[in-house]
């Protein structure tokens, strides 16, 4: 089994954040060259985008399933769900909170030409999504509980591509002494988490220089 996946996507790397905590043998691959035009690619992925799982059954795509299927799929790996009902229902929470008001804003900023109105919602849109999470948040490392959860490998990696948006616009995103401040400093102290922001910091040093 592979995952197709690129360092610096926030998608792909909580995939991997899930694999090396759980000691998957899944390998991590990058796409086929020319895989945004490729018809191949899009018979793997029909959204044409990353992470994409090569499972002996077939393809699977969007990285929040994916998140649930290696749970599920591999019940005896580290346990990356709470066991309490209702923690984990603030995981998938904070899963959710990242998919619907962190990322669409941050995707729409990260494209080269924005209408001016359009990038003043995007960053209030932004603002407001972190906000909300300051207050999910208590300021510790993991964003559930003392352990890692299916939250942190959504949201570590989110965090890291917010702090590269603040930096590409010259503003402050995330309040100093907030609890996102804490959490986005203290979570990368989790190995996994680390190693997966030490990939995505690799990965954009070497988009930098491609660029
Ligand atoms: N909802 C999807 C979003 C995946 C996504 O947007 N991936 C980006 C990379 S971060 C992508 O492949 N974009 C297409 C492109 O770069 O052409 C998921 O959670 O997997």
């Amino acid at each position: 089994m592979d995952l197709i996946s690129l360092p610096v996507s926030p998608f792909a790397a909580r995939v991997r954040i899930a694999i090396y905590a759980k000691d998957l043998p899944i390998g991590v691959v990058p796409p086929p060259a020319g895989w945004r035009e490729s018809r191949h690619f899009r018979d793997l992925s029909p959204t044409g985008r990353i992470p994409v799982l090569l499972d002996e059954r077939g393809p699977i795509w969007e990285s929040a399933v994916l998140l649930e299927y290696l749970e599920e799929r591999f019940p005896h790996a580290q346990p990356l769900l709470p066991a309490d009902v209702f923690d984990r229902a603030t995981a998938r929470l904070l899963v959710r909170h990242v998919d619907l008001y962190l990322m669409p804003p941050m995707v729409l900023l990260a494209q080269p030409r924005n209408d001016e109105g359009v990038a003043r919602r995007a960053v209030e849109e932004l603002l407001s999504g972190v906000a909300m999470l300051d207050g999910l948040l208590n300021g510790a490392g993991y964003a559930v509980g003392d352990q890692l959860t299916i939250a942190d490998c959504a949201l570590a990696p989110a965090l890291f591509a917010l702090g590269v948006t603040a930096e590409r616009l010259g503003m402050d995103l995330i309040e100093p002494g907030s609890a996102v401040d804490a959490y986005a400093r203290l979570s990368r102290r989790d190995p996994h988490v680390g190693r997966v922001i030490g990939e995505m910091e690799q990965g954009l040093r070497l988009l930098v220089r491609v660029d």
